[in-house]
């Protein structure tokens, strides 16, 4: 008996100690704060990154190089995924300010209606770094620099190829186009680019476009719908490869055979998409690239830094015909 009660009383003045060692250490982490508003002056850059969603191919290879970056650099990374809409990202913005985050990075969904959430940030003393996709505000400083493609040029590139290739063409092309997100950068420019392009030659004319939200089976049932209203489809132009394969589906249940009856031009390079192309289902893909995590972790250690960076900084890319296809699918990161 007498013994037990010796161990009891043993083992609560541990369980004491062992409490007054992890307050002093929390005290101790607090003392390291900066406080007065400030984010943590702990060295380590802690990044808030509110996502599109998980909609393609590309954006689940943009997420894995986002993740894979932070833990390289040894930057804190805190990910939001807002499921495609606009109120989730704002949401996350707003809790990302809250919980100070040293740096704030997104990829605007759509291009309108950020500014007030921006301002916010701002004034918290948080910076805003654009990655991927950009927004329309006419304030350049409520971000200090956006990191991504040129999508009106990707639409121009795709459009060129196809001017190029039906240059002999002595009656009307009939093109039908996938469109991205409604309201998305990529949508917009692309659209843009590929008309500006095919405008060089007035056979080629785009009959039906609209939007299959960059998803597969968006892709799938607004082609099957295409394929319905219009008799005669020369080419389809879906703004990414996701939507290009779930429409190879709806052209094949209709009888034809893509990339022969139906001239597919994709964007993206992803490597489903590499892989329809290499096949000779898709004709050609203009590259969009997204593993853009390397370069944004270095941006933030720079803007944390307190350092001037570029106000835009542009994504390499190429284009891809079937037989490069073939040569670049074996060493495909994504
Ligand atoms: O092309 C598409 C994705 O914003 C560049 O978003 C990105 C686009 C990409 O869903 O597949």
């Amino acid at each position: 008996m007498g013994k037990m009660r010796t161990q009891s009383v043993r083992w609560r003045a541990a369980a004491v100690l062992a409490s007054v060692l992890l307050v002093g250490g929390v005290a101790a982490c607090g003392n390291s704060d900066t406080g007065g508003g400030g984010t943590k002056d702990d060295g380590k850059i802690t990044m808030g990154f509110s996502q599109v969603g998980a909609e393609s191919g590309w954006r689940t290879a943009n997420t894995i190089s986002i993740k894979e970056a932070a833990t390289a650099a040894g930057i804190e990374l805190k990910f939001d995924d807002a499921q495609q809409k606009q109120e989730n990202q704002i949401k996350a913005i707003r809790n990302y300010i809250q919980q100070k985050v040293d740096v704030i990075a997104f990829s605007p969904v759509v291009e309108s209606g950020w500014d007030t959430v921006l301002k916010e940030a701002k004034d918290a003393g948080i910076p805003v770094i654009l990655t991927d996709r950009s927004v329309d505000s006419a304030d350049k400083s409520l971000y200090k620099t956006f990191l991504g493609s040129d999508f009106v040029k990707e639409g121009k590139l795709a459009g060129e190829w196809l001017v190029e290739q039906k240059k002999t063409a002595s009656g009307p092309v009939n093109i039908v186009e996938l469109q991205g997100s409604t309201g998305a950068a990529p949508a917009n420019d692309r659209k843009k680019g590929f008309a500006e392009a095919i405008a060089a030659n007035p056979n080629l004319k785009v009959i039906a476009s609209q939007t299959g939200d960059f998803t597969r089976a968006g892709g799938k049932q607004v082609m099957e719908q295409f394929l319905k209203a219009n008799p005669k489809i020369d080419v389809l132009f879906a703004h990414n490869d996701d939507m290009g394969l779930g429409a190879l589906e709806a052209i094949t249940a209709a009888g034809k055979v893509p990339g022969k009856d139906i001239t597919i031009i994709t964007i993206d390079a992803v490597k489903d998409g590499m892989q329809a192309l290499a096949d000779g289902k898709f004709n050609f893909i203009a590259e969009c690239s997204p593993l853009l995590g390397p370069q944004l972790m270095d941006l933030a250690k720079k803007v944390k830094d307190g350092q001037e960076v570029p106000a835009r900084i542009e994504t390499q890319e190429t284009t891809f015909t079937s037989e490069q296809a073939k040569e670049a699918l074996p060493n495909r990161k994504y």
